[in-house]
């Protein structure tokens, strides 16, 4: 097993790209601290898609806990290290999956909506980089970082103005926490998911015709799945990438390349 008696972090684990990272990571041997945001539920303050998520970790056979919890908020980077060390005493990697992307005409865009967006994909990346940066330090035995970026950050979108500029600030990050880091044998990277079907745009991929275009568009035929992304999370979080750091790996069934 790749991540056999490792601890990794994901953030948001509840659904999606963040929910098979999860996963992967579990069948590959890892405790795994997942994460997720609150507001689902707010009577409760879960989630219920968070609590499928545990259980389907647990039905691994290896350790898991759920920690709802806003990564926009400063202080939660360093509450999540601290959970993950507390019930599993060490903290091997993180994946900085979770974002948002509303997508809104350029001209649409409100202040509320962009700095949301911010917060939410470029300071909590960052926040939870350096706490767990922190964390790693203080062990002295490497680890590896994982942000979730986009093809959104090498390509323009009409309706998604506030949000690819939160994917380059993301890519950028994992490039100078590699410089930073990497002296303490910590790799740094992100992953670049070309267009994963989830429900972060299944709206977007329901709007007429949208769906068969991007098939076209895209040279393997199809859209992606979570678990495309989670695959290559795995790698990277794994001693198999010990030489990978500073790297920004596309996973896109080749659309960025699909130029002509
Ligand atoms: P999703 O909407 O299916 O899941 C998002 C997850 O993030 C949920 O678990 C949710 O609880 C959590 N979350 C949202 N806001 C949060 C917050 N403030 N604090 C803590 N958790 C929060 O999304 P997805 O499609 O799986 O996307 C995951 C990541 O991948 C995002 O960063 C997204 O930008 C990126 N991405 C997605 C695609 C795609 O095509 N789906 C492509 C490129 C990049
Ligand atoms: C991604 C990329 C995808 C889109 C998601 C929501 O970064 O732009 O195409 O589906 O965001």
């Amino acid at each position: 097993m790749l991540l056999s008696g490792k601890v990794v972090i994901v953030t948001g684990a509840s659904r999606g790209i963040g929910r098979a990272t999860a996963l992967a990571c579990a069948r590959e041997g890892a405790n795994v601290l997942l994460n997720y945001h609150p507001s689902y539920d707010a009577s409760s303050g879960r989630d219920a898609a968070g609590d499928e998520a545990l259980a389907e970790l647990n039905a691994t056979g290896q350790r898991a806990i759920a920690v709802a919890a806003d990564v926009a908020r400063p202080e939660t980077a360093q509450l999540l290290v601290d959970a993950a060390v507390a019930e599993f005493g060490r903290l091997d990697a993180l994946v900085a999956n979770a974002g948002i992307c509303e997508f809104c005409d350029l001209l649409e865009v409100t202040p509320a909506l962009l700095t949301r967006t911010v917060e939410v994909n470029l300071l909590g990346t960052f926040y939870l980089a350096q706490a767990a940066g922190r964390r790693m330090v203080s062990q002295g035995q490497g680890g590896s970082i994982i942000a979730m970026s986009s093809i959104s950050a090498l390509v323009g979108g009409g309706r998604q103005t506030h949000y690819t500029p939160t994917k380059a600030g993301v890519h950028s990050l994992m490039q100078s926490c590699a410089v930073a880091l990497g002296p303490h044998g910590i790799r740094c990277n992100s992953v670049m998911p070309g267009t994963i079907a989830t429900d972060l745009n299944a709206k977007d991929l329901a709007a007429p015709g949208k769906a068969a275009y991007m098939r076209g568009r895209i040279p393997l035929g199809r859209l992606g799945e979570p678990a495309d992304v989670a695959s290559v999370c795995v790698f990277l979080a794994s001693d198999l990438a010990r030489y990978v750091t500073g790297a920004s790996v596309l996973v896109d069934g080749g659309l960025f390349v699909n130029l002509q």
